[in-house]
């Protein structure tokens, strides 16, 4: 009994020692391996190549070319230590971070022969992890409550969605009625309109014809009358050559030949002038004024600001005056409302070289107003016309809700709808330069703060990928970056009470991200998967 007692304490004292020593010589391997290094055997290096006596083990001479014989020094390049940490969760880092006077492990062993002594941390560390998953355990907890408050909203949306659809269908087809019915009263009242007002500008054209002819003739007769100076009735090549604005080829004179070639004959009747000569002359023909005076010649030149040299006054001045009246006649005619007005502001025009005078009469060119009839035939389709546009835009209001509601109900608004009222919303999160406002299934974009306008920069895209789909949205192919891609947004979701964007980045030129927090992606399962978590995995 004695003996055995003996036997006993001395087992346990040799038991101690022999444990003492192995927990040097074993320092730094990693417990799944521990079955390798047998210190009564020759270890054989971890990758197999050659076996080494025991001793060699942790001697701070690397003989493995795995690093295998050195765990607990940092003698081998590609050494790996292993932490226990207990307490914590036990790590390997390089074996060249032994002794490097860094304290790397939570439980100091990394640094066991060093002056610096690590206080061990394990205990601290692992009293914040869990204060850190009891936090985040509770922060779950009440969003997964918020987050059923969302899912029961979706459901009365759902609800409310389909009993509107069916009313807005009912509507439709009534209102579909109705604009074929108005559509009907609308070509019914645009026949008799149409017909009054064909008749009326055809009465119109017709007698602008008249018109127009009657105008010609008055200017033909008028230059006959000015060119037969002689009044024989018959304008002669004589009568015709001092008109040297109707030569076209300026480099002779204008030569008897060029204007006989004009005339035809060496003298035109009226009739012969009529048909041969004024179609040929009248664009380029300036009547020749006798009493223009140098006085009228300045003032009209100060009125242009535009001085002619003094010489050549009267083709100067002349030349001045058919393009002002040309550039007149153009604006009249776009624009008879001023007729009355310029008819003042040129009065004076009226006395000057003229190559046409006809100028005053182009004014009368105004189509005269509908009579009274068509004008009640117009006013009853504009009534009818307006009556059917309305009913048009009540038919597309409908659809466009109808449409509307239908985009939602497709659209993937989480597994259980939980994203339902979020949708239509849009939330801003405010940066010192800008406000980033992203609507929620729709579009992103960053308003700048001092002015100068928004910028989209995605619209929606789709959920991120499997296996958390639902923790990320895409928005993709907001307006193009100078001189690059097009900007997108991509938004990660994290647990949080509210619905709220808490930041924005751009990581990379014109790619944004956002953090935005929302109930919808709280876990209810999370306390199951934090305590099955490594410790050191953060989300
Ligand atoms: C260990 O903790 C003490 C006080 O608790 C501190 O003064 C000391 O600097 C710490 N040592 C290291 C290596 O951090
Ligand atoms: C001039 O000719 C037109 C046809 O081109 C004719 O209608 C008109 O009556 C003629 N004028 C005179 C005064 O002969
Ligand atoms: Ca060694
Ligand atoms: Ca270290
Ligand atoms: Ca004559
Ligand atoms: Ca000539």
């Amino acid at each position: 009994m004695f003996v055995r007692s003996i036997a006993l304490i001395l087992l346990l004292f040799i038991h101690d020692a022999f444990c003492h020593n192995n927990k040097n010589i074993l320092r730094g391997i990693q417990s799944s391996l521990l079955s390798m290094y047998i210190p009564s055997k020759p270890f054989t290096c971890l990758d197999g190549t050659i076996s080494i006596p025991f001793e060699f083990v942790n001697d701070d001479y690397c003989d493995c070319r795995d690093g295998s014989d050195e765990p607990g020094t940092s003698a081998c390049p590609n050494g790996q230590f292993f932490c226990e940490n207990k307490g914590y969760v036990g790590i390997t880092i390089p074996s060249h971070f032994v002794g490097d006077g860094v304290c790397d492990c939570c439980d100091g062993s990394d640094e066991y022969e060093n002056e610096i002594i690590c206080n061990n941390t394990c205990f601290e560390l692992a009293k914040k992890t869990n204060e850190e998953r009891e936090r985040r355990r509770l922060l779950h907890e009440q969003g997964v409550a918020k987050k059923n408050e969302m899912i029961a909203k979706a459901g009365s949306i759902r609800i409310e969605r389909k009993n509107r659809l069916e009313e807005l269908e009912e509507q439709l087809k009534r209102l579909e009625t109705d604009l074929n019915e108005k559509e009907e009263l609308k070509r019914q009242a645009e026949e008799p309109e149409t017909a009054h007002k064909d008749k009326h500008q055809k009465a119109w054209e017709e007698e602008r014809a008249i018109r127009e002819l009657a105008r010609r003739d008055e200017q033909m007769q008028d230059m006959f009358n000015d060119l037969d100076t002689n009044q024989d009735k018959l304008v002669s090549i004589k009568e015709l050559q001092v008109h040297t604005e109707l030569d076209n080829d300026k480099e002779n004179d204008f030569t008897d030949e060029e204007v006989k070639t004009i005339l035809g004959a060496d003298s035109v009747t009226l009739d012969e002038f009529n048909s041969t000569v004024f179609e040929q002359i009248s664009n380029s023909y300036q009547k020749i004024t006798q009493s223009v005076t140098n006085e009228q010649v300045s003032t009209t030149e100060s009125n242009k600001a535009t001085p002619e040299p003094s010489t050549e006054e009267d083709h100067g001045i002349s030349d001045e005056e058919k393009r002002e009246h040309s550039v007149d006649d153009d604006a009249h005619d776009k624009n008879d409302m001023d007729d009355n007005l310029d008819d003042i502001d040129t009065k004076d025009d009226i006395d000057q070289p003229t190559s046409l005078d006809h100028t005053k009469h182009v004014h009368d060119d105004t189509a005269p107003d509908f009579d009274d009839e068509t004008k009640k035939f117009i006013q009853i389709a504009d009534q009818a016309r307006n009556d059917f546009k309305d009913a048009e835009k009540k038919v597309r209001d409908v659809k466009k809700e109808i449409e509307d509601l239908q985009k939602r109900a497709e659209m993937n608004l989480g597994e259980h709808d939980e994203f339902s009222i979020m949708y239509d919303q849009c939330y801003d999160y405010e940066e010192r330069e800008y406000t980033y406002r992203v609507c929620m299934f729709k579009s992103a974009v960053q308003i700048p703060k001092g002015g100068g306008s928004e910028v989209t920069i995605g619209y929606w895209e789709s959920w991120g990928s499997e296996p958390n789909k639902y923790s990320v949205m895409k928005y993709t192919n907001g307006v193009s970056c100078w001189n690059g891609p097009s900007r997108s947004l991509t938004i990660h979701l994290r647990c949080g009470i509210e619905n709220r964007a808490i930041d924005v980045r751009e990581p990379t030129k014109c790619e944004y991200a956002m953090i935005f927090e929302t109930p919808a992606v709280c876990d209810e399962n999370i306390g199951a998967k934090l305590s099955h978590q490594d410790t050191h995995t953060e989300f």
